[in-house]
């Protein structure tokens, strides 16, 4: 198969993930129940999580047959062409349970496999289908919300600073989240929990918020965010010397996140030693 660029790719990755957003909002109109809970009681799929990962799968398969591919709902499969699709087909399902309109189609595709450790992101687009504000971005090509060109928003102070964050599904981890969050709250101008690590990660690009942090996320949930940042400037990072991965994120203008990342270190948002990379 002849080589793709990056811009052929993103425009496979808006198609897909527009034609996933109509069908995701349409059922939104109806009534959406809980299909199951996964890894506790509070972290949910819906059966639309389901049929829309299903779909962007299939049209991925018809599209780029020989790619492999790495959904939340349907889990990896492998390829042959080196590139791999990493999904999430309705990041922010809680708030798309509750009807709150701020949850996303998160489509985008690496060089390796899905290991933030090792890939080489390609392309990604993270589309609200509530509000239609589509963000994309091609390696290289910088970042958009549609037509327009994205920049993170100046340094600023960290007393300055609005600060997004997220907190995990499971109680313990949540405990320990929420006791930084307090600990950071005097600190900076103030805290935003929107409830979708893409979106968050989009509004780092867009100048919205001046940074974010999360624990716990999964590489569905940053894959195409990151990069959206990235090419809008932004530094995303890990735990020290580590790439963003399932123990850490931070993302923000470079100045503020080297200077927000020894804090939050001191202030305990940050993994215990021990806790893997892996999911
Ligand atoms: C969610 C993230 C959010 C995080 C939640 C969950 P999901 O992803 O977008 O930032 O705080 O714990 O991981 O489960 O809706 O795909």
């Amino acid at each position: 198969m002849t080589p793709t660029s990056a811009l052929e790719l993103l425009s496979i990755a808006r198609a897909v993930a527009l034609e996933a957003g109509a069908v995701i909002l349409e059922a939104r109109r109806g009534d959406v129940a809980v299909a199951a809970a996964k890894s506790s009681s509070v972290d949910v799929v819906t059966q639309v999580d389901r049929d829309a990962e299903s779909l962007i799968r299939g049209r991925l398969a018809e599209l780029r047959p020989g790619d492999a591919f790495f959904g939340e709902e349907s889990g990896g499969g492998s390829g042959t062409t080196g590139l791999t699709w990493v999904v999430d087909p309705i990041d922010g399902t809680v708030n798309y349970l509750y009807g709150i309109p701020h949850y996303a189609v998160s489509i985008a595709v690496v060089e390796g496999d899905a290991d933030p450790q090792s890939w080489r992101a390609l392309a990604g687009v993270v589309v609200n289908p509530a509000s239609g504000e589509l963000y994309s971005a091609a390696a290289g090509g910088g970042a958009h919300l549609g037509d327009r060109a994205l920049r993170v928003a100046d340094a600023v102070t960290l007393g300055q600073a609005l600060v997004a964050t997220g907190f995990a599904y499971l109680a313990a981890t949540r405990a320990e989240q929420g006791a930084a969050v307090a600990r950071l709250l005097p600190l900076v101008r103030d805290i935003r929990r929107m409830g979708t690590a893409s979106l968050d990660l989009c509004a780092v690009a867009a100048g919205r918020v001046n940074a974010y942090f999360e624990r716990t996320l999964n590489p569905w949930d940053h894959a195409a965010g990151a990069l959206i940042a990235e090419e809008a400037g932004a530094l995303v990072t890990g735990v020290p010397g580590a790439r963003a991965d399932h123990r850490f994120l931070l993302a923000a203008h470079p100045e503020l996140a080297r200077m927000l990342a020894p804090v939050l270190a001191d202030l305990g948002a940050l993994p215990p030693p021990h806790e893997g990379s892996a999911r």
